[in-house]
């Protein structure tokens, strides 16, 4: 790992599994279904035009529940190499919960949204949203009752898409932590960043779909691998 700490310019991609012991679901893991719908069946325009009030209760509820967890040992130790890190270090998100910015870092990119937003269809405004959307509230931009989750969904583009792609052309080291490799584009970061030179590395609970493309993967929780991989990262 020496080699690794005269590295300059990093990019972090964290997904679900970050998040985990902070008391937050995984999408795929451990049955992985909400009242028996699969994530790919609630997350989508399609299940939104068909049934808003399910897809609107599935949000609300996760909205309310990620007001009460808290960052974790991993998004702390993250927020730590971000302050003292001497080179750039970008972290991209897939998570829509906010506890990368509550342990104290700045400046991350959330490429499939984030659960404190309320974006209205009809005017494009965004409103930071902390209530529910079920019964439909007024956008307080236009008054139209247009409000919907400000996430992306399946068949849906990705937000900072052109950010993302300009630090990945930049990296020196590219770290994925706590994702499944199932959903693209994110799933093909790695692959991109290798092509672009960067070394890569996983650290993930259990081996992902995309382990076999990183060229070293750690095993384990991320509140011990994260922390310990940061002080590596500073000690070098
Ligand atoms: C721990 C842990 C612990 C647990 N410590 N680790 C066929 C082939 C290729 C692509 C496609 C295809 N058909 C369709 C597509 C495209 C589609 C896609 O990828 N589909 C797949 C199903 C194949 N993608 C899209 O539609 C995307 N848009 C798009 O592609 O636009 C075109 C475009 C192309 C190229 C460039 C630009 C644009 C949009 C995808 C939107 C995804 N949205 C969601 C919902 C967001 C809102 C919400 O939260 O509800 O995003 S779906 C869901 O999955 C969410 C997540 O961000 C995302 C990824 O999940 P994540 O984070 O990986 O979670 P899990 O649960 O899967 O994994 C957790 C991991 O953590 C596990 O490995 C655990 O082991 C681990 N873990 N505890 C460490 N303590």
């Amino acid at each position: 790992m020496g080699d690794m700490a005269r590295m300059r310019n990093i990019v972090v991609l964290t997904g679900a599994g970050i998040s985990a012991e902070s008391g937050i679901d995984t999408f795929r893991g451990g049955g992985g279904l909400w009242e028996q719908h699969r994530v790919e069946d609630v997350a989508t325009p399609e299940a939104f035009a068909r049934d808003p009030e399910l897809v609107q209760r599935f949000y609300d509820m996760r909205r309310a529940a990620v007001q009460t967890k808290q960052p974790n040992a991993a998004h702390h130790a993250l927020a730590r190499l971000e302050a003292e890190w001497r080179g750039e270090l970008l972290i991209v998100t897939q998570n829509v919960d906010d506890l990368h910015e509550r342990a104290g870092a700045s400046g991350v990119l959330h490429m499939h949204g984030t659960h404190l937003n309320a974006w209205c269809t009809g005017c494009d405004a965004r409103h930071r949203w902390t209530g529910t959307l079920i019964e439909k509230p007024p956008c307080p931009e236009c008054g139209e009752a247009s409000l919907r989750p400000d996430v992306v969904w399946f068949g849906e583009m990705p937000y900072e898409m052109e950010r993302i792609y300009a630090a990945l052309r930049g990296a020196d080291l590219f770290v994925s932590i706590g994702t499944s490799g199932a959903v693209y584009p994110a799933a093909g970061f790695v692959q991109d960043a290798s092509q672009l030179g960067a070394r890569t590395l996983e650290l993930n609970l259990e081996r992902s779909q995309g382990s076999h493309w990183f060229d070293e993967s750690r095993q384990g929780p991320a509140t011990q691998l994260v922390p310990r991989w940061v002080e590596e990262m500073l000690a070098g």
